[in-house]
């Protein structure tokens, strides 16, 4: 596992966990393309990193579905059944900027120890693959009162002294929107190891859980997955739900992300000497679909605000981030507090301070990103 790390991953990764392993890029590398290269984007893994011969494999597809198949992947690349899909996506963990839900409330949330992401846990890349949506339906679709499709990774998953294959679930009618893939390459190179070789799901605008990776078996049902990844993991809580009075049926399972951004640079509590500019870059991004369509800054912790010019914002895609960068306007010198603000398409803004945006399992961090520079002009 380590060995694939090392050979697969850039050298300056921030390694959260060895095993299973997470990582993510160093903050200056987050957005310094829009594309995320291979090696920089980040790695969530819930246990080991299955090496998998692609002339022997194969996956199944059973469950609710009227004639149940088994495909190689040399059945997916021919044309004449499958056309060919390309995608540039962008997945984000529900998990990314979570550090700064536990540097505010320390222990709030950490029975079960979360990974401390930072803002790098989200990477866009070019995909290559299939729809789902065709599979299926050579399968015949699915059976009367089928709902859900669950999808099985080949990495086993460690919980309650069980071992069981990582296994989620989503709704079929994500698939029946030509919004799932079935993917074998990567910003133009067979799927690396660690991101799920030789074929992965792709769920365009949910969070990066529902993308399995090492794909052996689609399973058409009736309920969502009642796996430990989808009923006890991935879900929202409210604010009034506490250590005291948690109970698993009330979290929401958490499927699209909110809108959100973040700063890049400079960083928090860096020394920024400038000429009454302050030159800021980060990303913005919205689940489901929507897309940023502005991206506002403050240099005064949020009471005035300077709108990045659209010019200043990456390509505008309909599954994607968009990275930003701009001078932002500071006066003062001392410490002053920059803030970052992304509105979607659908008019959807960020919560104000990390404060409304706390939740018991410490996910979606959505709130307007902060950070505290010292200003010298
Ligand atoms: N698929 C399998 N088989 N095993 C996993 O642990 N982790 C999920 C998802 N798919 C996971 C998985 C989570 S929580 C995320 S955020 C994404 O993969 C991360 O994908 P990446 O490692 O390619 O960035
Ligand atoms: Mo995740």
């Amino acid at each position: 596992s380590w060995s694939t790390v090392l050979k697969e991953k850039h050298p300056d990764m921030l390694h959260l966990l060895q095993f299973p392993y997470n990582g993510e890029p160093p903050k200056r590398l987050v957005t310094d393309k829009e594309i995320t290269p291979n090696p920089l984007h980040f790695v969530r893994n819930h246990g080991g990193i299955p090496l998998i011969d692609k002339d022997k494999y194969s996956f199944v597809v059973d469950g609710f579905v009227a004639k149940p198949r088994e495909y190689t992947l040399n059945d997916l690349m021919d044309e004449s059944r499958f056309p060919r899909m390309e995608k540039i996506i962008t997945m984000q963990c529900s998990g990314t900027r979570r550090i700064e839900q536990i540097l505010k409330y320390p222990g709030q949330g950490d029975e079960v120890p979360q990974a401390p992401w930072a803002e790098g846990a989200i990477g866009t890349a070019k995909y290559v693959g299939i729809s789902m949506k065709k599979v299926i339906k050579e399968c015949g679709g699915l059976v009367e009162g089928a709902k859900h499709l669950e999808f099985y990774g080949a990495d086993t998953y460690f919980k309650d002294d069980k071992t069981m294959n990582y296994l989620v679930s989503i709704p079929y009618s994500k698939v029946k929107a030509n919004e799932v893939m079935l993917t074998w390459e990567m910003n133009g190179e067979p799927l690396p190891a660690i991101h799920g070789f030789p074929l992965r799901i792709m769920v365009f605008g949910y969070i990066g859980a529902r993308s399995v990776k090492w794909l052996y078996r689609i399973k058409a049902i009736k309920q969502p997955s009642r796996a430990p990844v989808q009923s006890q993991e991935y879900l929202y809580f409210p604010q009034q739900v506490g250590k005291h009075n948690f109970k698993l049926t009330d979290g929401i399972q958490i499927q699209e992300m909110p809108v959100s951004s973040a700063i890049m640079s400079p960083w928090h509590k860096q020394v920024c000497i400038h000429n009454g500019k302050i030159r800021c870059k980060g990303w913005a991004y919205s689940g489901g679909g929507r897309w940023p369509e502005r991206v506002e800054l403050s240099s005064d912790g949020g009471f005035n605000w300077y709108t990045v010019p659209v010019d200043n914002l990456s390509k505008k895609r309909r599954w994607t981030w968009r990275t930003w960068q701009f001078e932002l306007p500071c006066d003062p010198e001392g410490w002053v507090e920059i803030v970052c603000r992304c509105w979607d398409n659908a008019l959807n803004t960020q919560p104000p301070n990390v404060r409304t945006a706390w939740n018991w399992g410490l996910h979606v961090t959505s709130s307007c990103h902060r950070i505290s520079v010292y200003s010298i002009n």
